[in-house]
Order: C-alpha cells, then structure tokens, then sequence
C-alpha cells in the first residue's frame, strides 16, 4: 500500500510538476495582435522543434509577428532593407487567425518579435522569444 502511494506520488510529480513551474518550453503559442500590442508579449520554446503559431488578429489593421534572427537590432523604420534579419514571419489580415509551423532557432538565447507593418514597432507592437 505504502509503495503503491510511493508511485502514485511519482507519477504525479513526474507529470505535473514542470507544468506547475511553467518550464517546460511550448510546442504550439499563440499570440492575439491588437492596434498595436502582442498579447502575450513573451514565449518559451525548445531550440529545434517544430512550433506551431495561432496567430489571431483582434485589431483593425493587418499585423504580423516577425522573429528576427539572433544578434540582429531594428533599425526604424522598419522596411525592406531589414528583410534580411528576418528568421521567420506570419501575417493576418483583421478579425482572422492563421496558424503557421515554423522550425524554432538552433541557437538557445533570446529573440525580438516585432510587428513588420510601417509604424507599428514605434506604437509597441515588440515582443520576446525565449528560445531554451
Ligand atoms: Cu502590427
């Protein structure tokens, strides 16, 4: 009975517990855009893996989430001069949510989201990725 409990105890920490603590890195995020924030503004995800990213769109205007390559900075404004700093880039139109499967950074470290659109960084359309 006692070693019974002993791995029902086990089982429950082995199951729960990195849910409980949040560390464990996401396979799918999701993001909801508004004029003009990312809602959340930071994720946690595994180096090499296949993510999927629910983008929905509650605003009025067209927003994307742009993951820039580690190690590179926005210049503003933002244009086509920075598309070579992109990593990977979802876009959805007002009122509609897309889902998009990217493959996640070999590099651990930290990441800038930002919104693309002309002016939409400078209004606080920036976010982080945490890539572990
Ligand atoms: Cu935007």
């Amino acid at each position: 009975m006692i070693r019974r409990s002993l791995f029902v105890v086990f089982m429950w920490t082995i199951l729960f517990l990195p849910v409980a603590y949040g560390e464990n890195p996401d396979n799918s995020i999701s993001v909801t855009a508004t004029d003009f924030q990312f809602r959340p503004n930071i994720w946690t995800i595994a180096s090499g893996q296949d993510i999927a990213l629910s983008f929905t769109n509650n605003g009025v205007q067209e927003h994307e989430w742009v993951l820039l390559k580690q190690g590179t900075e926005v210049t503003l404004p933002f244009n086509d001069d920075d598309e070579e700093k992109v990593f990977w880039e979802l876009e959805t139109g007002p009122g509609a949510t897309k889902v998009g499967i990217f493959t996640a950074p070999p590099q651990s470290g930290t990441y800038t989201i930002v919104c693309g659109k002309p002016r939409h960084i400078e209004r606080g359309m920036t976010a982080t990725l945490i890539v572990q």
